[in-house]
């Protein structure tokens, strides 16, 4: 049998005989090949220097203004038969797929270096973890994938020892839209991406190979591949409880992960601790609860709206050796975005800044930065057992009607919780913005199969045994009638996340609504807080006829998925419309302090 050396050397040479670079060279992960890289695009322009006083090590990258965001209409997932792709994915026969990307792929390396990108997602020692290898002819994808991914030499053995690896193959080719796919082979484990250099189409290892392709085998060995944050909250007693928590793209989730606790927390001794900020692994450990680990080692964080209010930590970590991408730069060659003080001159495209063009930073423009780097860095991110899940929470961005937190009364009702999440569009993705869409599990963009046999695995983890965290739902953005948001949000979440753990710990009631648990009068911790009763009542409030007709759009979305659709599913949404109508009659009396 031919050793996994020798697989991988071949894929190389069949990808080299196809797309005919130049020369190739196989990535150490070393400092000293990071460093040559960043000389070379310094050389070439694709990196600008910043100001190295302020922000030493760090690069400015402008995208090609085409090439700014995922490309979901764009994004393909080919199972060999249709209907395992599910109406949550776009689809092409497999056959019809290889050969328009090897028509495409066809020689484009000619004049390039190619790349070749050996990876683990997760610790190298964590039995969670998984490898990869993209080969790519772009060096941005390289620099990016260093700081992303355990990436390099130590990767290659483990790929050698173990003998699976995923397949990844990108290339910039013309930037052209009408020359871009992005296309997942999940039955095998393998990716082609055409065209974009952005870091969601273009960094293989994260959201095509750590969600889209992932979700395939997590499903196949029993565990989880979730688009979730995960963050420690330690409580003055010294006990740490780990939360993994779902929000579509550009909705808080680098913040919450690396939260500031108010301060009169911080007085009591109360700790944040971050483990990642987008994409969370678990799988049931021997005692029946969920360990999480996050595959990846750096954050490739939305920057507008990053700042000393919004998230202090991330400032601090994004302060030296970062690669900004389409941000704006002020007169002292600082990276700049809307949120930061100061002005800027220079906007995303390196024109003169002029608010007629719109944003001086781009919406989706970006940080790629070492995990190490965060004051909060949790080093139970290290750990290669991952650390046990207590809570997990599902959010959008939702001005009306979802209160600020309710708890699921068991898993299936947190299944449903999860598959009904909807979330108002972010610039994360092209297409219009601030639009309803409903996003299961935040994996719309991400589950790399039928959502209906999605929705069937999350289900099957119910089993005797299991040790399950909590569900709950949280809405940081509901919105007044003025249009401000009611909750403060950033620092002030761990207000909620409090009450959550203490509903874990079986230290506080909740009230039992129709559509789940929510705090009861005096639960929530409000000290230091100016927040009016009747503005807490609002983000509380149970409206019978809003959430009759969101049950009823819940029902219509859900049966979209039929016939794939879990019967404990379409039971579940049942159950909570009937408890809803039952409740009627009853007048309710919304939970105030
Ligand atoms: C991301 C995204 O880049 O979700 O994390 O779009
Ligand atoms: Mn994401």
């Amino acid at each position: 049998m031919a050793s996994t050396l020798e697989a991988l050397e071949r894929w190389v040479g069949e990808v080299a005989a196809r797309t005919r670079p130049a020369k190739i060279h196989w990535c150490d992960g070393s400092e000293a090949e990071y460093r040559a890289l960043v000389q070379q695009m310094l050389a070439d322009d694709t990196l600008i220097e910043l100001n190295q006083t302020t922000h030493p090590g760090c690069y400015l990258h402008r995208s090609n203004p085409s090439d700014v965001a995922r490309v979901e209409h764009l994004t393909l997932v080919c199972h060999p038969n249709k209907e395992d792709s599910g109406p949550n994915n776009h689809w092409m026969d497999p056959a019809e797929a290889h050969a328009k990307m090897d028509a495409l792929f066809d020689g484009c390396m000619a004049g390039r270096t190619m790349y070749v990108i050996p990876y683990c997602m997760g610790p190298l020692d964590s039995p969670l973890a998984r490898c990869g290898v993209e080969i790519t002819d772009s060096p941005y994808v390289v620099a990016n994938m260093k700081i992303m991914t355990r990436m390099g030499t130590a990767a290659q053995a483990r790929i050698e020892r173990e003998g699976a690896f995923v397949k990844g193959l990108h290339s910039i080719g013309e930037l052209d839209p009408e020359r871009r796919w992005i296309v997942h082979f999940p039955a095998e484990l393998s990716i082609q991406s055409y065209g974009s250099g952005y870091g969601g189409n273009a960094l293989l290892g994260k959201k095509c190979h750590a969600l889209r392709i992932a979700s395939n085998q997590a499903r196949d060995e029993g565990w989880l591949a979730e688009h979730m944050l995960i963050v420690g909250i330690e409580n003055p007693a010294g006990e740490t409880h780990y939360i993994a928590a779902a929000f579509p793209s550009a909705c808080g989730k680098t913040n919450l992960s690396m939260l500031i606790p108010p301060e009169g927390y911080r007085r009591d001794g109360w700790k944040v601790w971050t483990v990642g900020d987008d994409i969370c692994w678990m799988r049931p450990g021997a005692d029946g609860r969920l360990y999480a680990i996050n595959p990846e080692a750096g954050f490739f964080g939305v920057a507008p709206g990053t700042s000393e209010s919004s998230n202090p930590n991330a400032l601090k970590c994004i302060a030296h050796d970062t690669i900004f991408t389409n941000v704006a730069v002020t007169a002292d060659n600082q990276p700049w975005w809307e949120g930061l003080p100061g002005t800027p001159v220079t906007d995303w495209q390196g024109r003169p800044y002029d608010p007629a063009n719109g944003p001086a930073a781009h919406p989706n423009s970006r940080f790629t930065v070492s995990a190490k780097q965060c004051p909060s860095w949790s080093e139970k991110a290290e750990d290669p057992q991952g650390v046990p899940i207590s809570a997990i929470v599902f959010g959008g961005r939702r001005p009306s009607l979802l209160p600020l937190v309710m708890e699921a009364r068991d898993w299936t009702h947190g299944v449903l919780m999860g598959a009904a999440m909807g979330s108002e569009t972010t610039a994360a993705a092209t297409g219009a913005v601030g639009v309803l869409r409903r996003d299961s599990m935040a994996m719309k963009p991400f589950c790399g199969y039928h959502y209906g046999d999605y929705f069937a695995h999350w289900l099957s983890f119910d089993k005797p045994g299991a040790k399950l965290p909590k569900v709950f739902h949280v809405n940081w953005f509901r919105k007044g009638a003025d249009g401000k948001f009611l909750w403060p949000g950033y620092g002030d979440n761990l207000r909620v996340l409090e009450w959550m753990i203490a509903r874990v710990q079986g230290k506080a009631q909740g009230t039992r609504t129709p559509i789940g648990i929510l705090p009861a009068a005096g639960e929530l911790k409000l000290d230091g807080l100016a927040l009016d009763p009747a503005t807490l009542a609002e983000l509380l409030a149970l409206d019978r006829a809003g959430w009759q007709a969101e049950l009823a759009a819940i029902g219509e979305y859900l049966e979209g998925f039929a016939p794939r659709l879990p019967a404990a599913l379409r039971a579940e949404r049942q159950r909570v419309a009937d408890t809803l109508d039952a409740d009627d009659a009853m007048p309710r009396k919304a939970a105030t302090a």
